[in-house]
């Protein structure tokens, strides 16, 4: 089964009672970028990245979109091996790992109905149908967050995230301590500063919450800050944004400077990259998420089949974009956090199939 035709779409998805914030952005509408790819079997696969915004991550769309159209002619041709077509990727462009994931993401679909197999048994198994997720607030003020994390534990949450940076720290320590109070014991808390920390708020924020047990991620900028504190805070500390790739992933676990992770499929170019993550962070009992930054129904299905292979005491849970996004592109088999938690999809590859109407002309076509 070899790549005929591609196909690269852009595709807006407004943000639901928006904007979502973080320390670093307030997106109000995310730009995402689909693939459809062809193959001589006759066979439609789909990938999908979207960058949440351009200050995010190392990343943004119109950056994915040259990137997949700068490849796509040479990838005419190519098998659907997602090892060998990383390996052809790669020979085509350096870096850009996030546009190749859409392509990666699309393989496995492909691979999954050719073989009659649905992604998650690809990549190693599914060891759950029912895939724990997580909410992630936006940055707001010590009621607002600690209203939300009610309301989520009461659907069915097992873990909150709350965003935090870029304000007072005081502030900061008042949201974790207010949702504290909340929800105690009953959801796992997880405290992501998106970069937004300097090590001094970093120190205060660990220190003055001692008694409040969460997992600190992606506090600071660099790895080197998040490094240099590490041995005085109280808590574990998981990185996400630094995680940029295989070789970072394999020192920050060889050095021991990092818990966990809050981990990202497009980031690290694709489901065969997260799946080796997996497996490394298993060897050391690492514990981590399978989210993506946003997207729409096929990167959450990514998100969802690679996060039902994870150890169960080893997942953090698999985030969507789903409760913030109106709709879906598969109106019958689209991804639905419901109870906190996300039904594997039962059909073959990543079990979603677009209405592609949705989605207008292509950008670009290739083959
Ligand atoms: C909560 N997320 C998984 C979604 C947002 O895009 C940011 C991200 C994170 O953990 O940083
Ligand atoms: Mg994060």
């Amino acid at each position: 089964m070899k790549i005929s035709e591609i196909h690269i779409y852009q595709h807006d998805l407004p943000v639901q009672n928006g904007p979502y914030t973080m320390a670093n952005a307030a997106v109000w509408a995310l730009d995402t970028t689909l693939v459809k790819v062809v193959t001589d079997t006759g066979l439609i696969g789909w990938g999908e990245t979207c960058p949440v915004g351009p200050t995010y991550a190392e990343s943004f769309a119109a950056g994915a979109r040259a990137a997949l159209c700068a490849m796509a002619p040479k990838l005419l041709g190519a098998a659907l091996h997602p090892l060998s077509l990383r390996r052809r990727m790669d020979g085509l462009l350096n870096g850009h790992r996030y546009a190749k994931a859409a392509l990666d993401i699309a393989a496995y679909d492909l691979l999954g109905k050719a073989t009659g197999l649905r992604v998650a048994d690809l990549l190693g198994g599914a060891v759950t149908e029912r895939v724990p997720s997580y909410y992630a607030s936006g940055v707001g003020a010590p009621e607002e967050i600690a209203r939300i994390a009610q309301e989520k534990l009461a659907e069915g949450y097992p873990r909150m995230q709350i965003k935090v940076g870029g304000r007072d720290v005081a502030i900061d320590i008042a949201v974790i301590r207010k949702v504290w109070e909340t929800v105690g014991h009953k959801m796992r808390l997880a405290v992501d500063g998106n970069r937004g920390w300097n090590t001094r708020d970093l120190l205060r924020v660990s220190r003055e919450c001692r008694d409040i047990p969460f997992i600190i991620e992606q506090p600071c900028n660099t790895l080197e800050e998040i490094a240099a504190v590490r041995p005085q805070l109280q808590h574990a500390v998981y990185l996400d944004e630094n995680s940029i790739d295989l070789s970072t992933v394999l020192r920050a676990v060889g050095q021991g400077l990092c818990d966990g992770f809050g981990m990202k499929v497009t980031r690290l170019g694709g489901l065969h990259a997260l799946a080796t993550v997996r497996d490394i962070c298993e060897a050391r009992s690492l514990p981590h998420t399978c989210d993506d930054a946003w997207g729409g129904d096929i990167i959450a299905a990514a998100c969802t089949h690679i996060g039902a292979t994870v150890r169960p005491d080893l997942l953090e849970g698999v985030w969507l974009a789903q409760p913030y996004i109106a709709g879906h592109y598969d109106p019958i088999n689209g991804i639905k956090i419901d109870g906190g938690h996300i039904k594997l999809p039962a059909g073959s590859g990543l079990g979603v199939l677009p209405d592609e109407a949705q989605f207008g002309a292509p950008l670009a076509a290739f083959g």
